[in-house]
């Protein structure tokens, strides 16, 4: 810790013990258990400290040069700073909008943009992987927008591009959507931009949960191939949490008015500095070799519970990202989050193609291993913990694993 975020906690802890006592315990459970939610990591101490900064009071509603308050100098060149280096990381695409406030955000401002009030798009539904921000009819994106959506072969748990081609077709939408919040696979770019050309569609590719996979180079990227990118910053990007949109010189205007004043007031400018120190960090060989070594452990994890019998969705995984079908077990999704949650392991229950469960049962769980990678876990820490979660799908007693779960924490603190 810093001396000055120390001395801010202390002041806090003077001024409000209740909060301070709260921010502890979470202090606490963050470094005593083991986070593999495949949408969370652990962003740096340089990322936390910009993310508490004073730029927390500033009001600098519109963009760089052009704000509708005084005193933006310094946020200017914040903005400025995380915009170029945003550009950078994604190589090939134009303009960076760094403003939305989370990917949901990102999305309908995309969305809204691109196909505009009842236009037409075509997501990945989100019982097959997609996400609600595709078009689910819960989210605002499945009420304003004429939607149809596809889903993966069933039998493979693969996405068929055939059949999606030919549901363009017949569509004919307006923006078709690539990407997914449980989908182990490489998405092929390639592929779902000849869908979208023939059809006279944009191309949004949500990278959300790879981006930091994509901008570390381990896996091939939309760039060139799609019109627009949104993506999350604080999953396998390793930044603070907030969305980011990335777009051709062709649509910047529309999509830059579509954030502001379109769907959001003032930027966060403190989360904004968090994510220009965060993308600063994505652009140096380390953030490459952790990226690898995250796919690494996530093929390793993925190997080890197909060895001790279980089916993972996709047979396996190219990404951070491992969705284990439980269908063979007598488990279901939620009865073992809750038992690897009393093991100390934080995961979550999923769907899995044609899931006979409801979302709130499931069959299947979802392990990511971007967190625990930033904790410096590599292939031995991950092989136990395939084991230790293979055990508690088979019935084991998770407060017998406890003891090892909280060993192997101690040995790799937060950063
Ligand atoms: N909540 C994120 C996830 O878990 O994939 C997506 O919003």
């Amino acid at each position: 810790m810093t001396d000055r975020t120390e001395a801010l906690q202390s002041r806090l802890a003077q001024q409000d013990p209740a909060l301070a006592g709260l921010l502890d315990r979470e202090v606490e459970r963050q470094e005593t258990s083991l986070t593999l939610i495949a949408s969370e990591n652990h962003c740096s101490q340089a990322v936390r400290a910009a993310c508490a900064s004073v730029l927390t009071d500033k009001y600098a509603e519109g963009y760089p040069g052009a704000r509708y308050y005084g005193g933006c100098a310094v946020a200017d060149e914040v903005e400025n700073l995380a915009k170029e280096r945003a550009v950078q990381l994604f190589q090939g695409m134009d303009h960076a909008n760094v403003q939305p406030h989370s990917g949901t955000t990102a999305n309908l401002t995309v969305l809204t943009a691109l196909a505009g009030k009842d236009g037409k798009i075509l997501g990945m539904s989100l019982q097959d992987g997609g996400h609600l921000s595709h078009g689910h009819k819960v989210s605002h994106t499945g009420k304003v927008f004429e939607v149809q959506q596809y889903g993966v072969n069933h039998d493979t748990g693969l996405l068929d591009y055939d059949a999606i081609r030919e549901q363009a077709k017949s569509y004919k939408p307006d923006v078709v959507i690539a990407g997914a919040s449980s989908y182990p696979r490489e998405l092929d770019y390639e592929a779902f931009a000849s869908i979208a050309k023939e059809v006279g569609a944009y191309l949004l590719a949500d990278i959300a949960h790879p981006a930091g996979l994509i901008a570390g180079g381990v896996i091939p990227s939309p760039v060139g191939h799609a019109d627009v990118l949104t993506m999350t910053t604080h999953k396998t990007m390793r930044g603070p949490r907030g969305g980011l949109i990335l777009c051709t010189e062709e649509i910047r205007k529309k999509i830059d008015s579509s954030v502001f004043p379109g769907g959001q007031g003032g930027p966060l400018m403190h989360q904004i500095a968090g994510k220009a120190v965060a993308f600063g960090e994505a652009l140096t060989p380390e953030f490459k070799t952790y990226q690898q070594q995250v796919v690494d452990n996530a093929r390793l994890f993925a190997e080890m519970l197909s060895d001790r019998g279980m089916r993972t969705v996709t047979g396996g995984t190219d990404t951070h990202m491992v969705v284990v079908d439980l269908r063979d077990t007598d488990a279901t999704g939620a009865d073992v989050e809750e038992r690897c949650f009393d093991a100390g392991i934080s995961l979550n229950k999923n769907m899995v193609p044609n899931d006979p469960r409801s979302p709130k049962v499931t069959s299947g769980i979802r392990v990511g291993t971007a967190a625990a990678t930033t904790r410096g876990m590599g292939k031995d820490e991950f092989a136990r913990l395939a084991t230790i979660i293979a055990d508690i799908v088979e019935g084991g007693d998770p407060k017998t694993k406890r003891n090892e779960v909280h060993e192997i924490c101690s040995a790799f603190p937060l950063p």
